[in-house]
């Protein structure tokens, strides 16, 4: 068993935080898109304090960073841990960032007291998980477990209408196909640091993520740690729907064709159902667009996304074949157009047993109050489970608020969370019965 961690590494993870929340867009809370100036600032930051600490540091072609801290077995897998670095426009400084300063925490730390592991231990900072600026998510982990090919950053618009791929490149990322294996990275060196890299990886033997819990089940159960089961499946679409601009003040109400009056029948429509399915299900319309959007014109277009998500996947399927056959005819009954197109498709995830089981025998033998638990909310976890034993660790939200400048964990919370990460990943990497978990 490790011993707990000397009481300065606490310390060094606010610090940290305190750090990365200054790289944000100015407004309240935190803002970090993808590709922006403080998106690059914290990348380069994460990659300098990285250095500092000894960690081997590469960056790679779209723009995802690691810290490396080479094991014993020099051709072994890597396990994995960290989180994502951008933000939602003004969130939280917890949300993403606190994976990734915990887990360079972590590293600092097991290098410091027990030395080199047994496997290598990477920690990564990945590029984008949110999908606040372009309509996908998962850019980072999702190039790294090639759900992505590369070839979608071309296509890619943000509302301003500039492309990922000319995002990327203004960062000086982004050659040509980007899922290219780590072994045909580009090695242009620098210090022993490389600099860029093909995104995506085979070698990596497990993936742990620590991350707030971004609901409120922690607090309410007076738990400190959630050890998570499953990942709830997500669907995502963005919905058009387009009727007749025309004068306010000459068009009679039975004349018109008035594309938000449709769209908020749509959007009650998906409060009831939702409401009549129930828990576990969750919808939400999170952004709307009118056009042409003038006090005196009848909207003749709006656009809006749509977010539902469940723990099972027929549920998932059912309820959104519903809600959109639903859409269609509301839509008809006011001889409005209608477009649905989806955005994404996730099915519900589940963890590693034997990993979720070793941080519960973690979590017994530090006397932490912890707890089983389903993330509503989508991680980038979610991408490796598929690929290799990957498992989650939360810590409570307050109030259960996140992607809000108000979301808050207690400095106790964070500190609990960095002990049971770096026990895991010390089991993980220093231990012998660690490398057959996985
Ligand atoms: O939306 C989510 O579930 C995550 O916070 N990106
Ligand atoms: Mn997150
Ligand atoms: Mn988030």
């Amino acid at each position: 068993m490790m011993r707990p961690l000397p009481q300065e590494a606490a310390g060094e993870l606010l610090e940290l935080l305190e750090e990365l929340a200054a790289f944000s867009a100015p407004g309240p809370g935190v803002t970090r898109l993808l590709y922006t100036p403080e998106w690059c600032g914290a990348q380069h930051f994460l990659q300098e304090r990285m250095a500092e600490l000894g960690l081997e540091v590469r960056m790679d072609q779209v723009g995802n960073v690691y810290g490396r801290l080479a094991g014993a077995e020099p051709d072994g897998k890597v396990i994995l841990t960290g989180s994502h670095i951008d933000t939602v426009m003004n969130g939280g400084r917890y949300d993403g960032a606190y994976g990734v300063a915990a887990a360079i925490t972590a590293l600092h730390y097991l290098r410091m007291i027990f030395g080199q592991p047994l496997r290598t231990l990477e920690v990564v900072s990945f590029c984008e998980e949110e999908g606040s600026r372009f309509p996908l998510t998962f850019w980072g982990s999702g190039n790294v477990t090639g759900l992505y090919k590369g070839s979608e950053a071309a296509g890619c618009l943000d509302a301003e209408g500039i492309s990922l791929a000319e995002a990327m490149s203004a960062c000086g990322l982004g050659n040509g196909s980007l899922a290219v294996p780590a072994a045909a990275a580009s090695a242009d060196t620098e210090g022993g640091r490389r600099l860029t890299g093909g995104a995506l990886r085979s070698d990596i033997a497990a993936y742990v993520e620590l991350h707030i819990e971004q609901g409120i089940t922690l607090e309410r159960s007076f738990r400190s740690i959630g050890v998570v089961q499953a990942i709830a499946g997500q669907r995502r679409y963005l919905v058009k729907v387009s009727g007749t601009a025309n004068h306010a003040g000459t068009t009679p109400m039975g004349l018109r064709r008035d594309a938000l009056a449709g769209a908020a029948e749509l959007l009650l429509a998906l409060e009831r159902y939702a409401i009549a399915e129930g828990d576990p299900l969750v919808a939400t319309a999170g952004r709307l667009e009118v056009y042409p959007g003038t006090p005196n014109v009848i909207p003749g277009e709006v656009q809006f996304t749509l977010d539902i998500r469940h723990s099972e996947a027929g549920a998932l399927e059912r309820f959104s074949s519903a809600l959109l056959a639903e859409f269609a005819a509301l839509s008809g009954r006011r001889g409005l157009a209608l477009d649905v197109q989806p955005v994404l498709a996730t099915l519900p995830s589940p963890m590693d047993q034997e990993l979720c089981a070793a941080l519960e025998d973690i979590c017994r033998q530090q006397g932490m109050p912890y707890r089983s638990m389903v993330s509503g909310a989508g991680h980038d976890a979610q991408l490796f489970a598929p690929r290799c034993p990957a498992a989650m660790i939360f810590v409570p939200s307050r109030a259960g608020i996140s992607h809000s400048p108000e979301e808050y964990t207690s400095p106790e919370d964070l500190a609990a969370g960095l002990e049971v990460l770096t026990a895991m990943l010390y089991r993980l990497a220093y231990t012998e019965n660690g490398a057959a978990a996985t």
